[in-house]
């Protein structure tokens, strides 16, 4: 069976060559418009970006190349006496659009086990980072620091064409992705524990050698991080996170460049930082409540005390979705299944009833219902991976197979150097007062 790269170098000239058509038929098609509210509003809905790895739905929510989560769980691969899917098969899925077989997705986990491994200097500079760095501070200096190692960066300098961009760039996704679990692994340890992270284990895959480097040996606890770990993947291309990275890799600056630049974006806390914070908000209620059981009037007006405040509440809300967010409702299910009678699952689930219609009745927001990041620290917990502080580098590991997969196609499509136009509010005062 061909590698991911032979398979990929097989899939590409019919794209270029659909992506050339388009371009000569419809190229001068409107696709989206843009108002002075939308300037003014974080370009909502304004449609202007090419990402090929996965399209959202304000309903539906996410389709990672056509195919919702719960199609994810039941069509890609999984471990051995496993249920849910495996990372490697998100990340060929995202790259090629189709679904690995169980062989490919084998064949991948072995070349990340291969790939991984870290310079001596960026284990040191983990281990002499203070403490008090935030986690996510480490994760994206140590990947700056590891953009010495990049094969993009070395091929640019020696001429590369450009249609041959694209090689490079998959080769520094498939090392950044397989060095990530010890980078991660590392600030753990190290800020947490003993500072001490086992060699990567060749008959194991990506996710349980994660679990394994972070101190994990529980199965169950491996079938999360792998369910985890692909639906935090890519939520298409506007979000900070996925559009930090195709930004600043429309400059080709090189992945270690573009992927650290959208760790930095994942780390404010209306994006990726938000698991961290429900975290603290949810733990936070527990306490006020203390052990007894409390009526779902009683758990409005706490929330109700944090709206008065000024705060969001976090993981609720979303600028695209208007639903509840598929990827929170699976991790609920796996809740359902494997803690139902956990006290912090029961609050999360009794703040699903009571937030919403505080939200609504609040009248801001526009979408009153859970994102991903309202269940992901409940379950941690559980596992035992109990510092909140660390959530988001979790959400980080994963996202690299998106933000990366999409950064691929950037260079196969040769996008080029992102530059839209930006005006003053002179300017639109001067325009509208002559019109
Ligand atoms: N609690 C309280 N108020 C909220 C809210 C929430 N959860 N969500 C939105 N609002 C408020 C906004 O703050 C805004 O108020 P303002 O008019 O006073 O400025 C108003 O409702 C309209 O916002 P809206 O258009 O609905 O939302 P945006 O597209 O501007 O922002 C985010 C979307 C996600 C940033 C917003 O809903 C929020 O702050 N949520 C809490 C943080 C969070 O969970 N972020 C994670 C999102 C995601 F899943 C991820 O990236 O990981």
């Amino acid at each position: 069976e061909p590698t991911l790269k032979e398979r990929l170098a097989q899939i590409i000239p019919a794209k270029i060559e659909e992506v050339k058509q388009l371009k000569a038929e419809h190229g001068d098609k409107i696709i989206g418009t843009c108002t002075v509210s939308q300037a003014y509003g974080g370009m909502r809905s304004v449609k202007s970006l090419i990402t090929e790895t996965s399209l959202l739905d304000p309903e539906e929510g996410i389709r990672f190349r056509g195919f919702t989560i719960p199609e994810c769980q039941d069509k890609l691969p999984k471990a051995k006496g496993g249920q849910e899917p495996l990372p490697e098969g998100i990340l060929w899925l995202l790259l090629t659009g189709e679904i690995p077989s169980e062989a490919q997705v084998q064949q991948l986990s072995k070349d990340l086990v291969k790939r991984a491994g870290l310079p001596d200097f960026v284990v040191s500079m983990i281990k002499n980072f203070p403490k008090e760095m935030h986690p996510m501070s480490q994760l994206s200096a140590a990947v700056l620091a590891l953009q010495t190692n990049s094969k993009f960066a070395a091929a640019y300098q020696e001429g590369v064409k450009k249609t041959q961009y694209w090689e490079s760039t998959l080769e520094d996704t498939l090392d950044i992705v397989a060095k990530l679990p010890e980078i991660a692994a590392l600030i753990y340890r190290t800020v947490y524990k003993d500072g001490k992270v086992p060699a990567v284990d060749a008959n194991l895959d990506w996710a349980a050698n994660f679990n394994r480097m972070l101190g994990f040996n529980s199965h169950e606890f491996d079938e999360l991080m792998r369910l985890y770990l692909t639906i935090h993947t890519d939520h298409e291309g506007g979000n900070v996170s996925a559009h930090a990275t195709h930004l600043v890799g429309s400059a080709l600056s090189d992945p270690y460049y573009s992927y650290a630049a959208g760790m930095c974006g994942l780390a404010g806390p209306l994006h990726g930082l938000a698991n961290q914070e429900v975290l603290s908000w949810t733990l936070d209620l527990q306490q006020k409540i203390g052990n007894k059981e409390i009526t779902n009037d009683q758990l409005a007006d706490l929330v109700w005390e944090g709206l008065n405040a000024g705060r969001v509440v976090p993981g609720f809300g979303h600028a695209v979705l208007r639903k509840t967010d598929p990827r929170y409702t699976c991790q609920r299910e796996f809740a359902l299944k494997h803690l139902p009678n956990d006290p912090l699952f029961k609050l999360v689930s009794q703040i699903y009833d009571v937030v919403p219609p505080v939200l609504t009745k609040q009248g801001k927001t526009k979408n009153p219902w859970p994102n991903v990041d309202a269940h992901s620290g409940v379950l941690l917990q559980y596992y035992g991976l109990k510092e909140h502080n660390y959530y988001t580098v979790l959400f980080g590991v994963s996202r690299a197979i998106g933000v990366l997969s999409s950064l691929v196609w950037d260079r196969i499509l040769t996008l080029p150097i992102e530059r839209p136009k930006s005006i003053t509010t002179e300017s639109l005062v001067k325009e509208f007062k002559a019109s």
